[in-house]
């Protein structure tokens, strides 16, 4: 049995020797990785030259992303937990054989009751094909367990550009190294982006302007023309008194309007209550820059707009990427292969992806399990069944995520994990936060030791990663150990026999040559050079959908909320640390030395009001949690706006909590998305 369901076979090759890789980590840029293996051991590895987008250049964390695989705390082996879960963590290693079969007997146990009890909850910690819902998929869809609603990043952007546009849909990444604008809105891209930066700062060194729209002043907002310091979620009231701008000066392209976008005469009207001043009032900026902005947008071609997810992470989240998202619309600017607008790329890989043949949904045999939102984790974990939420839950397999840091609202969903009553299975290449609330540890393999494909959602190219070593220790793919479950369960569909090329080579219907993607690493897919130059759009009619936008505020702000915010009168954004990738790599010390320790950046004004001295330790808090992190008085906080950099590991922070202790579960308008930067706190020193 072993034998039969072993992973992909290292190929036999001199040392040392090259082989072709891609970056796992949820990342617009998904980079063509060139690893240099010599006697077995991963010696260098290298952003591949020839890759268009990677241009041979890897961003500081994944350079050393061999540093995190040969880690001296890497998982090697099962491990059982020993101790209370309200106690400190205490494991002992066993035997793959006995972790499997305790497992599968406990999971057998529940799902006789209801399957719909277990839960899956998985993310990007890898966005790999095979190792992401590759096998997991089919795993859980024959036990008939909940289905997971995979919403904590991007679902109210892509909500908001399905509803617009029809699908996850925009410009191609090289184009905007022609823009002669280019608004960076809502983005850090030179932390979290960095390989649509080279092509804005090519754009740049060739006389385009930048402006960047962001509360933070970042390391982006510092290399553009123009930084406007928006208040966070105010980003709808923005792009409709740019709007107004582009109705009263008469800036508009009647006729691209006329014919692609169904809608207008509602959304006009909307927009012109929105003039500068109110704009201004709302935004915290001046009407000045409202005007400002919207001529350059009107006067300046091509015109782009990199927006990214940072801006939607808010109530009114979904609907702000809607109205951003018409702008090129209305004057045009899609008429060009250099204009428009991108947030998500992953659209143009559907045709071309065949899901159904990795997940096998059929397993399902016509159940319709619940669907359980993963924004909620916290609040879900202590529910009791009810005929509204179903069964309680009462086991969890977690891979490819961190939840207990990354989701909202953490004394909740630690109060979850600890339920003795909760039955945990992790998949991990660390002791992570979560990996520590759990009944049984797996030692999964890292993006060097298994074979996977991915896509994007920056560019628009699939790639390869084969393996380049061995499994370390005792860890395996996620895919093998599914499978391994599977036997265990029971399950004797021919399908959770498939290997890992198996599954490599159904991933993709026939344009993607498996042979060539082999060969080269990467394949771009065909795809026309300016989409929506005469509309359409992947909508039923092919024209884009402006009716119903409008601006939604805050949950929490000065205006929406004044009695909380009277406690409460600090707007905290926590956007991502540039050398973590959300809580990946904060236990890499050499990666952790350069960010130090958790910060919230102050204003000075704001910090002045407390007392609160550059370097002093202090506690952010609501009602519902506070955290220790040390005060950076810093130009990078504009006034009354603090900036708590995350996602730290609870147990690496000061106090063993992060950011997300005051976060809450609120959902975003449209996506059902949790709106992290919709929050208010107070800082005190501590
Ligand atoms: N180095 C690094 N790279 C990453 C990540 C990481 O953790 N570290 N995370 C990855 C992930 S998961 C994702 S989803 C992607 C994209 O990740 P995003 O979360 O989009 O990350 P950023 O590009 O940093 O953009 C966030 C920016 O939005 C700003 N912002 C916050 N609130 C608002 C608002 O209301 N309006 C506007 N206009 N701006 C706002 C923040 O200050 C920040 O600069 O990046 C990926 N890349
Ligand atoms: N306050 C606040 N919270 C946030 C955000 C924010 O900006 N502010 N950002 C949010 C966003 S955008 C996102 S996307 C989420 C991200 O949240 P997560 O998707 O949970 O991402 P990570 O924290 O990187 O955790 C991924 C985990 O997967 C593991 N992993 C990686 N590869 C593999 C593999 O092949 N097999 C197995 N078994 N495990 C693997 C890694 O070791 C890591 O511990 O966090 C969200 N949380
Ligand atoms: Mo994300």
């Amino acid at each position: 049995m072993q034998d039969l369901l072993a992973p992909t076979s290292l190929p036999d090759r001199a040392s040392p020797h090259i082989v072709k890789g891609a970056c796992p980590h949820d990342c617009p840029d998904t980079c063509a990785l060139r690893i240099t293996v010599d006697q077995g051991r991963v010696i260098k590895i290298q952003g591949a030259a020839d890759h268009p987008s990677t241009h041979g250049a890897l961003c500081t964390k994944v350079s050393r992303y061999a540093e995190r695989t040969y880690h001296e705390e890497r998982l090697l082996q099962p491990l059982k937990r020993v101790s209370r879960k309200d106690e400190a963590p205490r494991f002992e290693p066993v035997s793959w054989a006995e972790a499997l079969a305790d497992i599968s007997a406990r999971l057998k146990t529940i799902a006789a009751r209801d399957p719909q009890a277990i839960l899956p909850y998985s993310y990007a910690g890898t966005m790999g094909l095979l190792q992401g819902e590759g096998m997991s998929a089919r795993f859980f869809n024959k036990l008939g367990a909940s289905q997971l609603d995979r919403t904590i990043c991007a679902s109210a952007g892509a909500a908001a550009l399905t509803a617009t546009y029809g699908h996850r849909v925009g410009m191609h990444l090289p184009y905007f190294a022609e823009s002669r604008l280019i608004l960076i809105w809502g983005s850090n891209s030179i932390a979290s982006n960095l390989h649509f930066w080279t092509y804005a700062n090519k754009a740049k060194r060739e006389g385009a302007k930048l402006i960047c729209i962001d509360p933070r002043k970042t390391e982006t907002a510092d290399k553009c023309h123009q930084h406007i310091a928006l208040l966070p979620g105010t980003d709808g009231a923005l792009a409709l008194g740019l709007m107004h701008e582009l109705i009263v000066h008469d800036w508009l392209d009647h006729d691209y309007i006329a014919r692609h976008v169904d809608g207008w005469e509602e959304l006009k009207a909307r927009a012109l209550n929105w003039p500068p001043e109110a704009v201004a009032e709302v935004c915290g900026i001046t009407a000045e820059e409202v005007r400002g902005l919207a001529r350059d947008y009107a006067q300046t071609k091509p015109a782009a707009i990199r927006l990214n997810y940072g801006m939607q992470r808010v109530r009114g989240g979904g609907n702000a990427v809607r109205l951003v998202a018409l702008l090129p619309c209305l004057t045009g600017a899609w008429r060009s292969r250099a204009g428009g607008l991108l947030l998500s790329s992953s659209g143009w890989f559907a045709p071309f992806k065949n899901m159904a043949a990795l997940e096998r949904p059929e397993l399902l045999a016509g159940r319709q399990p619940r669907l359980t939102n993963m924004s909620t984790i916290g609040d879900d974990l202590l529910r009791e069944a009810s005929p509204e939420f179903g069964p309680k839950i009462e086991a969890l397999i977690v891979y490819n995520s961190n939840p207990v840091a990354v989701a909202p609202e953490s004394p909740k969903v630690v109060k979850g994990f600890q339920r003795e009553d909760l039955f945990t299975v992790v998949l991990e290449h660390f002791m992570t936060d979560t990996a520590d609330l759990a009944d049984y540890v797996l030692p999964a393999t890292t993006q060097l030791e298994h074979l996977d494909v991915h896509t994007s959602y920056g560019h628009t190219d699939v790639l390869i990663n084969e393996p380049a070593i061995a499994p370390i220790g005792e860890a395996k793919p996620n895919t093998q150990i599914f499978r391994e479950l599977a036997a265990a369960m029971g399950f004797e569909d021919e399908c959770f026999r498939e290997s890992d090329e198996q599954l490599a080579r159904q991933a993709f219907t026939a344009e993607i040559d498996f042979e060539a993607l082999r060969a080269q690493g990467w394949q771009s897919l065909p795809l026309k050079e300016a989409p929506f130059a005469e509309g359409r759009f992947p909508t039923p009619n092919g024209r884009a959908q402006a009716a119903g936008a409008d601006f939604v505020a805050n949950y929490e702000s000065r205006r929406s909320s004044p009695e909380l915010a009277a406690r409460y009168p600090l707007a905290m954004i926590s956007p991502p640390a540039r050398n973590f990738l959300n809580s990946s790599f904060v236990n890499v010390k050499s990666l952790r030395d350069i960010e130090g320790e958790p910060l919230v950046e102050l204003h000075a004004e704001d910090a002045a009001a407390r007392g609160l001295q550059d370097g002093a330790m202090v506690r952010v808090f609501n009602d519902r949690g506070s955290y220790l992190c040390r005060a950076r008085i810093s130009p990078r906080a504009r006034p009354g706006v603090v900036n708590g950099l995350g996602v730290w590991w609870r147990k690496l922070g000061a106090g063993g909590s992060n950011v997300n202790e005051v976060t809450h579960q609120r959902l975003t308008d449209m996506g059902r998305a949790p709106s992290f930067y919709d929050c208010l706190v107070e800082v005190k020193a501590a």
